[in-house]
């Protein structure tokens, strides 16, 4: 069986939503952190990078959230997975989108608002962190006026992805400007998987 290594309140949270989504039976190895590092060992076993997550899946030991989930969708097969060559490219491009444009600029705004001790939170350095993410969120609009959903006319791995690595922007006031990504994030978390994964996360 799928067995899926992280607490949800890690990025492990992206893989469970996938695995939710596709409806697969899964174990899930709730290894955490001790001082934001992960000291199981059996975690250190599946992953050389020594984070969360990991998966083994029968004996298919991978690593990098993203990439799972590409990899749960291709061999689950359905309306999440890509349908063609071209389907396939933008369940890439989002991907690796998300991951190289979208997300140091998301993890800095989280780190900014929700991380940093508490005592250190300044309302600048949040208003500056939150301006970094203008540009790829402007992208993300810019592609969300012209379709519903990032890779194909429905909801795929791409969308899932992305809106994994945008998870701390639900909590985002500044997202009201970008209506049409607003709108998406929405309806990406709308969904009952998403709901189930929210609340192993969130409680
Ligand atoms: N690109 C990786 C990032 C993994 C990652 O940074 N995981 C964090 C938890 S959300 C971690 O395990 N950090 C421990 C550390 O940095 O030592 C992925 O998406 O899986």
């Amino acid at each position: 069986m799928l067995k899926i290594y992280g607490i949800a309140q890690s990025r492990a949270f992206r893989v469970l939503w996938m695995a939710e989504e596709l409806g697969l039976p899964y174990e899930q190895v709730k290894v955490g952190f001790e001082n934001m590092k992960v000291v199981d060992p059996r975690l250190h076993a599946l992953n050389p990078n020594r984070k969360l997550p990991a998966i083994d899946d029968d004996g298919t030991v991978l690593f990098e959230s993203l990439a799972i989930n590409l990899y749960l969708a291709d061999k689950a097969g359905g309306p999440l997975r890509w349908a063609n060559a071209a389907e396939a490219g933008r369940c890439y491009q989002w991907s690796l989108w998300a991951a190289n444009e979208m997300e140091p600029k998301s993890q800095a705004w989280g780190y900014e608002k929700f991380m940093k001790p508490e005592g250190q939170r300044d309302a600048k350095a949040i208003a500056a962190a939150a301006e970094g993410m203008a540009a790829p969120l402007s992208v993300l609009q810019t592609t969300l006026a012209g379709r519903s959903w990032l890779a194909a006319d429905r909801f795929t791995v791409a969308d899932c992805n992305a809106a994994g690595v945008l998870y701390r922007l639900l909590w985002f006031e500044g997202l009201a400007k970008f209506d049409k990504v607003k709108d998406w994030l929405d309806r990406c978390y709308a969904r009952p998987a998403a709901l189930r994964a929210r609340k192993m996360r969130e409680g």
